[in-house]
């Protein structure tokens, strides 16, 4: 079964073709949905991508709301999801995209318990990432969404900073003349504590957190559709990072 919906999800994100959520036909627990997810990202592997890191999600208010879930998940980010500041972004791979205002954080060294995982950061930055679900409407269930590995389609970083507090940031995300504004106190109350909660989830679901991952900390705001244009994400004393959706 976690092969076979596996290369459902895959499938899906390949052919940028929707499917039902899994919930529909299956009983699966969150065991089996990270492994679904750890088989999803191993065709990825398979296909010559590389990790570059995790992503949390549903760290806001604002996105348990929006999405109806209210418990942080861990996805993996490759390097066939990265794309360049300012570089031009073909949409038209994705299904139904949204855009969403992150914090990233990059890792100087392994997690491995023995130092706190703030000391393992060096650096901070502005993101956007932009997440597609596989699943029809994007509509889906807690295990559903761990199992398409948290929605990670790609992800924008903007110049990073020195490792520092990050808290009571004011946070704009534009597309077109759509925008949604919030303050990084939403992730968490702080984004720092993203990483504790990371390395929490991680250790009890046996995810490596390695030297060089960058973290995407969980969205701030609500996530909003990506259309064709300009988009750009600022977080006050963090810089801008921006980039255009093409159809
Ligand atoms: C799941 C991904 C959530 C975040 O930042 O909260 C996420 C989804 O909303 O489709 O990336
Ligand atoms: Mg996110």
């Amino acid at each position: 079964m976690i092969e076979e919906l596996a290369e459902r999800l895959d499938g899906a994100q390949l052919n940028a073709e929707d499917t039902p959520s899994l919930a529909d036909t299956h009983e699966i627990d969150i065991d089996q949905a990270y492994e679904i997810q750890q088989a999803v990202v191993d065709r990825r592997l398979a296909r010559g991508e590389t990790l570059t890191g995790v992503k949390l999600g549903f760290t806001s208010e604002a996105k348990m709301a929006q999405m109806g879930v209210s418990e942080v998940i861990v996805g993996r980010i490759t390097d066939g999801m990265a794309h360049v500041q300012d570089s031009l972004i073909d949409i038209s791979r994705y299904i139904h995209p949204k855009v969403e205002p992150e914090i990233a954080y990059r890792l100087a060294r392994d997690v491995d318990g023995s130092v706190p995982i703030e000391s393992c950061v060096d650096a901070v930055a502005a993101a956007v990432e932009i997440i597609d679900s596989r699943y029809r409407d994007f509509r889906f269930t807690y295990t559903d969404v761990v199992a398409d590995n948290t929605s990670a389609a790609g992800y924008v970083i903007g110049p990073w900073q020195e490792f520092g507090d990050v808290n009571n940031r004011s946070v704009r995300l534009e597309v077109g003349s759509a925008e949604v504004t919030g303050s990084t106190s939403a992730i968490l109350g702080d984004p720092a504590r993203a990483l504790t909660a990371l390395e929490e989830v991680a250790k009890r679901r046996g995810i490596e957190l390695r030297a060089g991952y960058v973290i995407l900390a969980g969205a701030a705001t609500a996530a909003i559709p990506l259309t064709p244009g300009p988009v750009e994400c600022r977080i006050d004393g963090l810089g801008a990072v921006s980039f255009i959706g093409e159809s």
